[in-house]
């Protein structure tokens, strides 16, 4: 019997083991992030959040932030993209945002909390997708009520752009062409069970539906789908569907039952390179809950009818859509997985990242030496430790194959920096890639900012 017992734990530490080596979700992990926004442009998802302050006990939420892939596995962090400060009349609560595309400008439509503390929608435009993003208004685009939050935006084929948004009801508006103003009258979609089905637990006549908040507007095969959080609290994830995008919907059921830590969870979904993605959030990492939450995403299924196929949380997408290019700069900051890393930025190097204990790492997926084979490998790098701060090159794990150690010179600081080349083992074929970061420090043991191969001569 203890014979079994120990069998039954060497078996259950073992999957462990390989689930969190073989994780990609949450897919951030150095910082804590909720409220997906993807946005697909030119080849590359665009996934604008919102962002949990580390140590939040409540929405202690002041910026939004940015993370593209070209692969769907490895993300790059490009920091804060834009701050409830860049809106004059704001004072707090940066929370659900989104960002789309119109005749080369990208609009970001996000909800504040006015310097009366009334709930508003203000929308920042900028020529590029990175930002700067600007408030052309000066003023909210929407203030009708207390319910105005989490904004979602959509441009139907016909050119009509919609804005809907609310908690606990969900209203809607035309936007004109200019995408900063709209026309016709606020509406709100009725509230019925039909539309978004009976509530289980307490009655709560505020809430009749399950309808909550966080409300995302996608259209596939001319059917409309409104996906939502849903209640009672802990939320899950529910959609109705409709021939048009103003409704009436049709309540379709739970997309994701209540699962993770986190109280709230909320939807956004794209079509990507021929495949759906579902972004949610949940509190999966370390020091993760309500407040302090991380994005997932999935990918999502439809039945012959258009409905979805009901999905879980999962430890993520596995397989890359297009290898890596290890010839190229790469930054610090395009991770797969990550542990013990926090990113940053500044104005000398913009966005990197740093090591934060002994043995912290970051994985990268799926990078492709086939072509040439590498022999040196380069790197920007930097500490305020002087001596026996290192970062160890290894291949397809943590403790796999070592082919190059970067002895980190003592910079000073994360604004002075040191380019360093080591020669490596030849490397060729496909493989993930593991910077592990070496250093006695209590934290903060360096700092990397990006790195790339040279090809064999
Ligand atoms: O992140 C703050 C709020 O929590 C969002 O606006 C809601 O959708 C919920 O996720």
């Amino acid at each position: 019997m203890r014979d079994f017992i120990k069998l039954f734990l060497v078996v259950i530490l073992f999957s462990l083991h390989c689930s969190i080596a073989t994780a990609q979700n949450p897919i951030v992990q150095t910082s804590y992030t909720a409220d997906p926004a993807p946005m697909v442009y030119n080849d590359k998802v665009y996934l604008y959040t919102s962002h949990d302050e580390d140590g939040s006990t409540w929405f202690t939420m002041n910026d939004w932030r940015l993370y593209t892939t070209e692969d769907m596995v490895n993300w790059t962090d490009h920091g804060t993209v834009l701050s409830y400060k860049a809106f004059d009349w704001a004072k707090i609560n940066a929370w659900a945002p989104q960002c789309i595309e119109r005749g080369g400008k990208f609009y970001m439509y996000v909800p504040v909390t006015d310097r009366n503390g009334k709930n508003g929608i203000g929308v920042a435009v900028s020529n590029s997708p990175y930002g700067p993003f600007i408030d052309p208004l000066g003023k909210p685009l929407i203030q009708n009520s207390n319910a105005d939050i989490d904004p979602t935006v959509f441009i139907d084929d016909d050119g009509q752009a919609y804005l809907l948004w609310g908690n606990p009801v969900c209203y809607y508006v035309k936007l004109n062409e200019d995408m900063v103003s709209y026309k016709g009258e606020i509406k709100q979609f009725p509230n019925t069970e039909k539309a978004f089905g009976k509530r289980e637990g307490k009655e709560n006549p505020r809430r009749p539906t399950t309808y909550e908040e966080g409300p995302w507007l996608y259209k596939r095969n001319n059917l409309y789908y409104l996906l939502f959080a849903g209640g009672p609290i802990s939320e899950h994830i529910g959609y109705s569907t409709s021939k048009s995008p103003v409704g009436p919907w049709k309540y379709q059921g739970k997309l994701m039952p209540t699962q993770g830590t986190s109280f709230t969870n909320h939807p956004g979904i794209i079509d990507f390179k021929g495949k759906t993605y579902f972004f949610y959030h949940n509190g999966a990492l370390p020091g993760g809950g309500g407040f302090t939450r991380s994005v997932c995403v999935e990918e999502a299924k439809f039945n012959k009818n258009g409905t979805i196929v009901p999905m879980n949380m999962t430890s993520g997408i596995k397989e890359s859509l297009k290898p890596l290019n290890p010839y190229v700069k790469n930054e610090a900051e395009t991770i797969a997985w990550s542990e013990g890393v926090k990113s940053m930025e500044n104005n000398v190097v913009g966005n990197f990242v740093t090591a934060n204990y002994n043995n912290s790492f970051i994985k990268v997926k799926t990078v492709d030496f086939r072509k040439e084979g590498a022999s040196k490998f380069i790197a920007r790098v930097g500490t305020t430790h002087n001596g026996n701060v290192s970062m160890e090159v290894r291949l397809d794990s943590k403790d796999g194959q070592l082919i190059g150690t970067i002895n980190v010179p003592m910079t000073g600081g994360n604004d002075r920096w040191a380019l360093r080349t080591i020669d490596v083992k030849e490397v060729s074929g496909i493989h993930d890639l593991y910077f592990v970061f070496k250093g006695k420090a209590a934290n903060q043991i360096m700092f990397f900012d990006y790195w790339m191969f040279q090809k064999n001569e």
